[in-house]
């Protein structure tokens, strides 16, 4: 009997005052009912679709609910037209209606649309396709999918031979102990106040955000909380998020690699990992069609050499080296000569950073750019500066002091596995406005990935 009134005083007090997404969903859960849930999605302006999607999986409700959804909202209406025609396996019926979908404001409907055209591609071999789909909604991707969208991802990068299964670090496991040190999740589902603040500024500070940057950081936040009049940390996470996002997405930046031939200096300090990278770019810039020479430029050790030969060797490509304690310039003019006389596509030099004879080493890259700029005009294209993110804070003084030394076109921030600082990334960005092209995720060749802001910083608060 009570269960029956309650029923019926729901629907009246919905009656009276409409504006209740919350409740409208309750309702169409509890009664099957289209309306109540055509409702739910259209007072949350389509935020509810998430929950909306979850309780329309038959194929009845889907049909009520796309009766009421009004025409005016065209990609919402898009999307259950889209999931009443997969429901009768009218495949490419529902893609050109999740297509329209797709086009929304909304992320959580451009999300399902996106999901649901992934779902349709793989079902039709198309798995490369699929998998692009995958990667433009993996941002948005509300928190309750996230594990379905990366289940998907998962299959379809296995199927596509971009993954082997269990064999390859995914990005999650490699940023895995930053993500503990930051540790985002304590801060959810509270209240915004001075406390929240002060343990919000600690965290970023211990992450190796940098103090300057950390402090600034918490400083915009208090004027967005302000200005946007935010209630709750999540609201707050999330503009933190944004923050990031677009510091970061001012200093990333692709290889430049179109020129051919075109020359790739790495530089950096002994141990950073600059062999190990020259490596496994070597290897990934052959598999997309390159041809690629390594020369042995880091003469000091005989064992470096050797070490760059295993590489070039694993990735297939010819290396050039001098003697131990040659001349590095002229490893690296004999290197050119062969690029050019056999019209390969990129050289990439490996050198020894010895930065505490900072004028020796001023002199020596001086050298080593002369030599290549004479014998191929404009380059060299990328001058790469590799840190190791265990150094933390101490690899923002290494790049001042390289900055003083040469121009820097990108910087690969290495060992991101091993380490809890990744916050440096951010430190970067913000204080030496070098773009970052390349983070290093474990010692394997699969493990060189090109940075993508958008990606990183889901994967922090994820
Ligand atoms: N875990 C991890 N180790 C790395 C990474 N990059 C390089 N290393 C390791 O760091 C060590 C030094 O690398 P190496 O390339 O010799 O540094 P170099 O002296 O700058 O040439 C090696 O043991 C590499 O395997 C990475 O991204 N993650
Ligand atoms: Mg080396």
């Amino acid at each position: 009997m009570l269960g029956f009134f309650k029923r019926k005083g729901l629907r009246e007090e919905l009656k009276e005052n409409p504006n209740q997404p919350e409740k409208w969903l309750k309702l169409a859960e509890k009664e099957n009912d289209g309306e109540a849930l055509s409702n739910a999605i259209i007072y949350s302006n389509g935020n509810l679709v998430t929950e909306a999607v979850k309780i329309a999986k038959e194929k009845k409700l889907i049909e009520e609910t796309l009766k009421h959804i009004p025409d005016s909202e065209k990609e919402i209406k898009a999307l259950f037209a889209g999931l009443k025609e997969k429901e009768n396996n009218k495949l490419s019926r529902a893609r050109n209606f999740f297509e329209t979908a797709f086009q929304s404001g909304n992320k959580k409907v451009k999300f399902f649309a996106g999901y649901n055209i992934a779902e349709i591609l793989k079902e039709e071999g198309l798995n490369e396709e699929a998998l692009k789909i995958v990667k433009q909604i993996e941002a948005i991707t509300p928190d309750s999918e996230k594990k379905t969208l990366q289940k998907l991802k998962k299959e379809l990068e296995e199927k596509t031979g971009k993954r082997k299964a269990g064999f390859f670090k995914t990005f999650k496991e490699g940023l895995k102990k930053t993500r503990e040190a930051l540790n985002f999740s304590v801060f959810k589902g509270r209240e915004i106040d001075e406390e929240l603040f002060e343990e919000l500024e600690e965290r970023l500070i211990l992450a190796d955000i940098g103090v300057k940057t950390s402090l600034q950081l918490i400083d915009e936040l208090r004027k967005e909380t302000k200005k946007r009049k935010l209630k709750t940390s999540d609201e707050l996470l999330e503009v933190l998020k944004e923050k990031l996002k677009n510091l970061l997405s001012n200093y990333a930046g692709e290889l430049r690699t179109e020129n051919s031939p075109s020359v790739i200096l790495v530089l950096g300090v002994n141990g950073v990992g600059k062999t190990t990278t020259i490596g496994k770019l070597a290897k990934q810039l052959k598999d997309k069609g390159k041809s690629v020479l390594l020369a042995a430029a880091d003469t000091f050790r005989a064992a470096a050499i050797e070490q760059l030969e295993v590489w070039a060797e694993r990735a297939d490509v010819r290396i050039v080296k001098g003697s131990e304690g040659a001349d590095p310039a002229s490893v690296v003019f004999d290197a050119v000569q062969s690029l050019k006389a056999r019209g390969e596509d990129i050289l990439i030099v490996d050198t020894a950073g010895r930065l505490h004879n900072k004028d020796r080493l001023m002199k020596e890259i001086k050298k080593i750019k002369k030599v290549i700029s004479r014998e191929i005009p404009g380059e060299p294209s990328e001058i790469l500066l590799v840190l190791d993110a265990n150094t933390g804070q101490n690899a923002i003084s290494q790049a001042k002091a390289f900055k003083e030394i040469t121009d820097v076109t990108g910087i690969v921030l290495t060992k991101l596995d091993g380490t809890a600082k990744g916050g440096i990334v951010v430190a970067i960005a913000s204080e030496l406005k070098i773009p970052i092209k390349y983070i290093g995720i474990g010692e394997k060749i699969e493990d060189l990935r090109p940075f993508n802001p958008e990606e990183f910083v889901e994967e922090l608060f994820s």
